[in-house]
């Protein structure tokens, strides 16, 4: 059992019934085509279905900091008519636990579980960051602050990045791609790229994800070590010489993670090497040359000069800005989508 898979004695609430409940994997989505097209339509007039979120409140929890996420889940469920409420749970809210039979005598004043259903009450839909602590592969992989949100909120929860996944980010790339591509079944590949701070794997494990569930063709380069969960990389190709895996590439998606924990579950969540000597994983114009003249993506906030250099990220190549105005497109798809099953 995980920490905080509470067996609670109290009834779940009632208040709703939803067709798409949960937003968390591309198969939440259903017909990837369908909902690209959707998107396609949402992207010619935002507003086209103003009416359908009125008096409907959409609460966004924020446990991690947040730009785009933020904003452009406000400006989504706004395109729908829906109230919304933002919760930085860091700035101003009670720290709260989230491990259940604990003594509570330290700095936290209030439990989740407590928190969950008062929350779940001011609203219809709550949409949830809440980041991978790192410390712990199974407690992370099994999606417990989520799952606790969708068992005792009694509302639809979709993922704003939660542990192990960032689906919003993975549709707005994928719409990015579709914008994008020069050929019908275009090359991308995903390379890890250094950073001086342990990050999630949430970006690449739903880039991969989705990917997969793409009509691509899609390559994972990283050094070895940093080996992708099975249930998101599935079967799809592991090229450990990044110029290798480049050659001939449409899409470059760069992204840092730590460790995944797959190969040796003591590392989960670590720094394999010194990112000074991981210095020619960074992206730069050396590796962009064996391209077919591929896009470079990143999901952003993007560290200049570790992930990326300067000339790659600021060439006309460069996708970031309408990859991250694609989040209002995503989330307006995925907060429609929920509506609709009200
Ligand atoms: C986060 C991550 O890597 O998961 C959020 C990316 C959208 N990035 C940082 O914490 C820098
Ligand atoms: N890409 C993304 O999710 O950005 P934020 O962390 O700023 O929301």
């Amino acid at each position: 059992m995980y920490k905080g898979d509470a067996p609670l004695h109290r009834p779940r609430p009632q208040h709703v019934s939803t067709k798409m409940k949960s937003f968390l994997n591309v198969q939440d989505l259903g017909n990837l085509a369908e909902a690209l097209a959707e998107a396609r339509e949402i992207k010619q007039d935002r507003y086209k279905h103003v009416g359908l979120g009125r008096n409907k409140t959409a609460l966004l929890v924020f446990f991690n900091n947040s730009l785009r996420t933020r904003l452009s889940t406000q400006k989504a469920a706004q395109n729908l008519g829906m109230n919304v409420i933002v919760l930085d749970v860091n700035a101003g809210a009670w720290k709260l636990e989230t491990e259940r039979g604990v003594i509570m005598d330290g700095d936290r004043s209030e439990h989740l579980l407590e928190a969950i259903p008062v929350m779940g009450s001011y609203c219809d839909v709550i949409g949830i960051r809440s980041f991978a602590g790192l410390t712990d592969r199974a407690y992370d992989y099994a999606e417990t602050v989520y799952h606790q949100f969708v068992r005792y909120s009694g509302r639809p929860v979709f993922a704003m990045e939660t542990a192990t996944v960032h689906p919003l980010q993975a549709f707005a790339d994928l719409i990015t791609i579709e914008e994008h591509r020069r050929k019908p079944r275009p090359k991308v590949v995903l390379t890890w790229a250094p950073h001086p701070r342990a990050l999630p794997q949430a970006v690449p494990n739903s880039f991969a994800q989705w990917m997969n569930a793409a009509d691509v063709d899609f390559v994972i380069t990283h050094p070895r070590g940093y080996e992708l969960d099975p249930a998101f990389a599935g079967n799809a190709p592991v090229e450990y010489d990044q110029m290798k895996a480049f050659e001939g590439a449409d899409f470059i998606y760069a992204k840092n993670w730590s460790c995944p924990g797959v190969t040796r579950p003591e590392d989960y969540g670590r720094i394999l090497d010194d990112y000074h000597e991981m210095a020619s994983w960074t992206v730069s114009a050396r590796q962009m040359a064996v391209t077919d003249n591929a896009r470079f993506m990143h999901c952003l906030p993007v560290r200049r000069g570790m992930i990326v250099t300067d000339e790659v990220i600021e060439a006309p190549t460069s996708l970031v800005i309408p990859e991250a105005a694609n989040r209002e497109i995503s989330a307006t798809v995925v907060l429609k989508r929920i509506l609709e099953g009200m």
